[in-house]
Formats: structure tokens, C-alpha cells, sequence
């Protein structure tokens, strides 16, 4: 390479983005890890809890999904949107059990104005007087409303691409790429940070792992966050059947993003229940700097908080308190 690891870029091209990604795993991890010590603390790794203050019921057939109303064969609990009162007394829980940012999802296809949204706006106030970091994931966002929450405090918003523009219209043909990519520019006009990945394991290949990661490493300035999940496969849902990835897969995609977004928090997301404590801490090394935190995430089971405790004793950081987290129960049974 001519251009030296740990420079911002945002000219990476699919090709240099696939070869990092192949690189033999010592060497990829190696690399990735010396920028993640470049431009982050290597010991620090952020807890961010989860809570689905809405569920279930959405018009978006994602395919991945298990809050989509197209999957009917699903086994999930509906949810109203919840109290803000309610809210924000979980945050105040996660806090104390080590959370810093509180992330809220809302199986929307868009934001509505009204009474609902005023509801998520009085959340992110309320999380933000905690002194927590707030993050929504509510769909679809008009300029407006992305103005209230700004003015809110909001920290980030997370809209993920998921996957490839190429292999997109295989997991979600009810809204488009460039459907995504507008309401990121929305967000990004009023100055609310970005929380912006997607999934692997969802049957793609690694060039389209490559490609998402293009599209991310063109924005400028790159996503502030970027989780990346692999794929849960959920009983009911059309890709219930696809064969776990190898954790090392995951280990790659992490190492793959911070070497092409040095400065971001790469967020290792949905998926981490199935890696044991050591693949895990590959994930540390190659470069993730957060994880959810809690027995949830918003439907599904998140590696438990019993073995977060063991996953940081190992690393390190001592388990603060040990209060359970306030995520709600498991909603879904899951797949293979
Ligand atoms: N409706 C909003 C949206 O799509 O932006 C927010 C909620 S959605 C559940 C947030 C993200 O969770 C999705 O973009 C997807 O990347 C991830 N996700 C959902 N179901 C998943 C699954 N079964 N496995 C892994 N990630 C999943
Ligand atoms: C993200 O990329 N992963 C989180 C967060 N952003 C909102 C969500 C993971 C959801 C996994 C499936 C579920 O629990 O419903
Ligand atoms: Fe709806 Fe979001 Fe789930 Fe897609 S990922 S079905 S938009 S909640």
C-alpha cells in the first residue's frame, strides 16, 4: 500500500477494501489493531444498551428481520410505543450497571409527527440529563424532525445500509438503497452523529462485505459509528435457515472497518451471543471498541450478563456493579 494504515480515506476502492479483508488473519488482525491503538484507547470498550421501545407490526419487509409485519410466522410479543417515564428509568439502570450510551429502536418504517414522536423526543431529553450518549433508530426521518432531535440533544442516529447496494434488493425490496443513503444525508445535515453498519451471514459474499464497507468509508466525514452485526437468525423470518458465519468472519469484517474508518467506535452487535469469550476478544484486538450490553438486544437474546462479566474480568476492566441489566425478556425464539 502507498498510503500509510491509519490514514482517513474516503477513496478506498471495493478491490483494496476485498484485499484487506483476505489478508492472512494474523497480519489483517495485526494491522488493524496497531491503527486501533494509533487513534483509540485499546483498553477502553464502551457498554451500550439496547431497548425496542417499540416492537414488532413494521410495513418493512426486511428480511432479516422479526419485527416485520410480513413475517407472520414469527413468535413475537407486539409492543406500543413505551412511556418516556419507563424509558428513562431503564436508562438510569443501565447506566448504573456500566452502560455510557443508550440506544432505543422503534420498528418503524418512518417517523410520524405527533404524539408519538413528541414521546421519543421527551426520551432522548430525558437520557440526555442522565448524562448518557442517546441513540434512536426510528426508519425514515424528514429534515424537521431530524431538527427536534437534534435540538433534543440526540448524540447519533443509527441507519444501517445492512449489506451491499448489490445484494440489498435480496433481504428488502419495501424501500430502497438510496432511500438509506437520504435519510443519512438528513441526518448528517443537522449535525446528529451517524450510527451506520450491517450484517453479515445473510448469505452475501465477501465483496459485497467489501462493497457496504465502500459506501460507508465514502462518506464524508465517515460514520461516527459503525455496528456490525451478524446475521440472528429468527424462527419465522425468510432467513431463519441460514447456517451460523464462522466467528472468524466476524473477526475479519471488524478488522476490515477499522482499517478503512480508523477514527470510528466499531460496534461488535447483534450476533456476539454465539462467540465465545475468545473470539470475542479477537474482536477487541482487531479493532471493535463497543458492545451491546445486556441480556437483549431488541428481540433477541444478547450474550448474558453473567458472561460479560467474565468477558471483562478476562480483558481487564472489572465489572462495576452487579445489578441485572433493564432489558426486557426475550421476545423470539430463534432459528438454527
Ligand atoms: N426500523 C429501524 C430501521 O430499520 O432502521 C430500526 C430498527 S432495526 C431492528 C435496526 C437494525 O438491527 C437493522 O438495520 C439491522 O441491521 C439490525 N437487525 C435487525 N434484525 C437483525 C437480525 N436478526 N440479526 C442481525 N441484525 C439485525
Ligand atoms: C444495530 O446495528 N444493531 C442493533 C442496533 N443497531 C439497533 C440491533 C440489533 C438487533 C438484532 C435483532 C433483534 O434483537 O431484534
Ligand atoms: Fe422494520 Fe427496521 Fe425491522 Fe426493517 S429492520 S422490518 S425497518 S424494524
Amino acid at each position: 500500500m502507498t498510503v500509510a494504515d491509519g490514514e482517513i480515506r474516503h477513496d478506498w476502492t471495493v478491490d483494496e477494501i476485498v484485499t484487506l479483508y483476505e489478508l492472512p488473519l494474523l497480519e489483517l488482525v495485526g494491522r488493524a489493531n496497531a491503527v486501533h491503538r494509533q487513534r483509540h484507547d485499546p483498553n477502553k470498550v464502551q457498554k451500550a444498551s439496547l431497548l425496542s421501545i417499540k416492537t414488532g407490526g413494521c410495513p418493512e419487509n426486511c428480511a432479516y428481520c422479526p419485527q416485520s409485519a410480513h413475517h407472520r410466522e414469527v413468535d413475537l410479543t407486539r409492543d406500543r410505543l413505551m412511556d418516556p417515564t419507563k424509558v428513562i428509568a431503564m436508562a438510569a439502570t443501565a447506566k448504573a450497571a456500566g452502560a455510557e450510551r443508550f440506544c432505543m429502536g422503534a420498528a418503524w418504517r418512518q417517523v410520524r409527527d405527533g404524539r408519538e414522536f413528541d414521546a421519543v423526543i421527551e426520551m432522548v431529553k430525558g437520557v440526555r440529563a442522565l448524562d448518557m450518549e442517546a441513540c434512536v433508530t426510528l426508519g425514515m426521518l424528514k429534515p424537521h424532525q431530524a431538527e427536534r432531535l437534534a435540538a433534543a440533544g440526540l448524540t447519533a442516529y443509527n441507519h444501517n445500509l445492512d449489506t451491499s447496494p448489490e445484494f440489498y434488493g435480496q433481504i428488502i425490496t419495501t424501500r430502497t438503497y438510496e432511500d438509506r443513503l437520504d435519510t443519512l444525508a438528513t441526518v448528517r445535515a443537522f449535525g446528529i452523529d451517524l450510527c451506520c453498519g450491517g450484517i453479515i451471514g445473510m448469505g452475501e459474499t465477501v465483496r459485497d462485505r467489501a462493497s457496504m464497507l465502500h459506501v460507508l468509508a465514502g462518506m464524508t466525514p465517515h460514520p461516527e459509528s459503525v455496528p456490525i452485526n451478524a446475521l440472528v437468525p429468527v424462527a419465522g423470518t425468510p432467513l431463519a435457515d441460514r447456517p451460523r458465519i464462522d466467528p472468524l468472519e466476524l473477526v475479519r469484517m471488524v478488522a476490515t472497518a477499522r482499517l478503512v474508518m480508523p477514527g470510528s467506535t466499531v460496534r461488535l452487535s447483534a450476533g456476539r451471543s454465539a462467540l465465545n469469550r475468545e473470539a470475542q476478544i479477537l474482536c477487541l484486538v482487531g479493532g471493535a471498541n463497543s458492545v451491546f450490553y445486556g441480556d437483549t438486544l431488541l428481540t433477541t437474546p444478547n450474550a448474558g450478563l453473567g458472561e460479560d462479566a467474565e468477558l471483562f474480568a478476562a480483558i481487564g476492566e472489572p465489572e462495576r456493579i452487579s445489578v441485572p441489566a433493564c432489558l426486557p425478556s426475550r421476545r423470539v425464539s430463534q432459528g438454527k
